[in-house]
């Protein structure tokens, strides 16, 4: 690893000596004492190691190898950073800029290479607890997803989201983890991104690409909602005594009205709840939220369905679900301009929605068509998280800049505004909001744009042999960012 040596040029004064330490200083400069900083990855987007010592085949590697053109560069993840190996080198890049925090995802396939508990890689059980060692040698806390998109492929033959025993293999899953991991790991996650996952089945997006928009989709988020609620409760009965904490990362881009018309702000609110309320308010409150219930049933009805295309769960489910998160993990990109009207396939969930969204022409873009650089929007976002699910204690679990490795510049500037925006919403709004996990650590395999768009702040050679890191100015910045934040913990 090549790294090099900076000064750091200390200069700040420290004002806010013998106040409240979540009391508002000047001009909010500072993040409150404790606030934690780190880097997240995921598994497949990293790690290598496709078919190494065991591992089963996920819906990844399965589209990437049948369907090659699934990704836009024709690339796949087969070696990735090689992290399956070079983990090490993970562990020192988050070290040389002082991050605490390190979100990485367990590879359910490398565990369980035919997703059912009669078959385990031990392996796969070593790798994770070489990386957690590393990591907790190093004081950096690892906050642990067990599902970030890679699916046994085993699992998806036999149906996969769609399939409701998914819920319970997923449990036996977690169970395995938690037993291995749980003295170590205090922070969990158990599905990232369900509002991600679920468009594997209703549209293109990502594998397993079903695309059964408004039916595959509804369905998929009710079986990952029930597979969650199952492993949050297992935890509760038998792995208490590890003390950990456990959520969901949740996603969306958050929605903002429009224009002041009361149908673009009801049109905001109807897209908030289709996202991130499709599966927060599950977790907080026990059922989809009312206004998704009314939509899709009304629809299903007037197409002339018997059954709503959104399930119905079970009194014992709501019981099993609600209440099952302990900390809110937040993942924030962007945002989008809504108002009222109709448009998208028929069914689909953007339909249901009544939305029309486009992007403010003033925002900047970024490598990723559907990144534009809003940093208010996080604001806005972790205030609505506070009023409608009690103020919950938050990380933000993803937030990150893409380039095609020419914009390093840009992406300090973006982590410098949604920095700045976090404290608003900190000090002005009162956000229970203690840490971040930017992403990315390491330049990796970005989906369906394969390696051409970057998230790191760590430049990966992907054509050297041993995918040589760097850090980048970005790197350098929050080096010094982090460093200024640890003379007043
Ligand atoms: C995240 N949205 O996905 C994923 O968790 C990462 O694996 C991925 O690399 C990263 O974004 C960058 O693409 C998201 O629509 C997908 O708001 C969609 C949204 C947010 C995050």
């Amino acid at each position: 690893m090549r790294f090099l040596s900076l000064a750091l040029v200390l200069t700040i004064s420290l004002t806010n000596g013998g106040c409240d330490d979540r009391l508002p200083i000047a001009s909010h400069t500072m993040f409150p004492k404790g606030f934690m900083f780190g880097a997240s990855t995921a598994a497949y987007q990293v790690e290598g190691g496709w078919n190494a010592d065991g591992k089963g085949m996920s819906i990844w590697d399965n589209i990437t190898h049948v369907h090659p053109d699934f990704i836009r560069t024709y690339q796949n993840g087969d070696v990735a950073d090689d992290s399956y190996h070079l983990y090490k080198e993970d562990v020192k890049a988050l070290k040389a800029v002082g991050m605490q925090l390190y979100r990485f995802s367990i590879s359910w396939p490398r565990i369980l290479p035919n997703g059912r508990i009669n078959q385990i890689n031990q392996p796969g059980l070593d790798y994770y607890m070489n990386l957690i060692d590393e990591l907790l040698a190093n004081d950096i806390t690892p906050i642990v997803a067990l599902y970030h998109w890679d699916l046994p492929q085993a699992l998806e033959d036999i149906g996969g989201w769609l399939n409701p025993d998914i819920a319970q293999y997923f449990e036996e899953y977690a169970d395995l983890i938690f037993k291995t991991y749980g003295d170590k790991v205090k922070w969990w996650i158990t599905i990232n991104e369900a509002w991600s996952v679920i468009n594997g089945y209703g549209s293109f997006a990502w594998a397993p690409a079903l695309n059964l928009h408004g039916t595959g989709d509804y369905l998929a988020g009710h079986n990952l909602l029930r597979a969650h609620g199952k492993a949050y409760r297992l935890y509760q009965r038998k792995y208490s005594h590890f003390g950990g904490k456990l959520s969901m990362a949740f996603c969306g881009a958050m929605c903002l009205p429009a224009s002041d018309a009361p149908e673009d702000i009801a049109a905001a609110e109807r897209c908030y709840q289709f996202s991130f309320g499709w599966f927060a308010h599950p977790v907080f409150k026990g059922d989809y939220p009312p206004i998704m219930r009314e939509m899709v049933d009304r629809n299903s009805k007037a197409e002339g369905r018997n059954v709503s295309r959104l399930p119905y769960f079970t009194q014992e489910e709501i019981n099993e679900i609600n209440g099952t998160v302990d900390w809110f993990g937040l993942n924030y990109y962007t945002s989008m301009m809504t108002k009222n009207g109709i448009t998208g396939d028929n069914p689909s969930t953007l339909r249901d929605t009544e939305m029309i969204q486009y992007w403010d022409p003033s925002w900047p873009s970024t490598a990723s068509d559907w990144v534009k650089v809003v940093p208010q929007g996080i604001r806005v976002l972790a205030k609505k998280v506070k009023e409608e699910y009690g103020n919950p204690l938050t990380i933000v679990t993803e937030n990150g800049y893409s380039d095609h490795g020419d914009r390093d510049v840009d992406r300090i500037g973006y982590f410098e505004s949604h920095l700045a925006e976090i404290r608003r919403a900190i000090y002005e709004d009162g956000c229970n909001i203690v840490g971040i996990a930017i992403w990315s650590i390491i330049d990796n395999f970005e989906w369906k744009d394969g390696y051409t768009v970057k998230f790191g702040i760590v430049e990966v050679d992907f054509n050297s042999p041993n995918k040589t890191r760097t850090l980048k100015k970005s790197a350098y910045w929050f080096q010094n960012y982090i460093a200024m934040h640890k003379l007043i913990q």
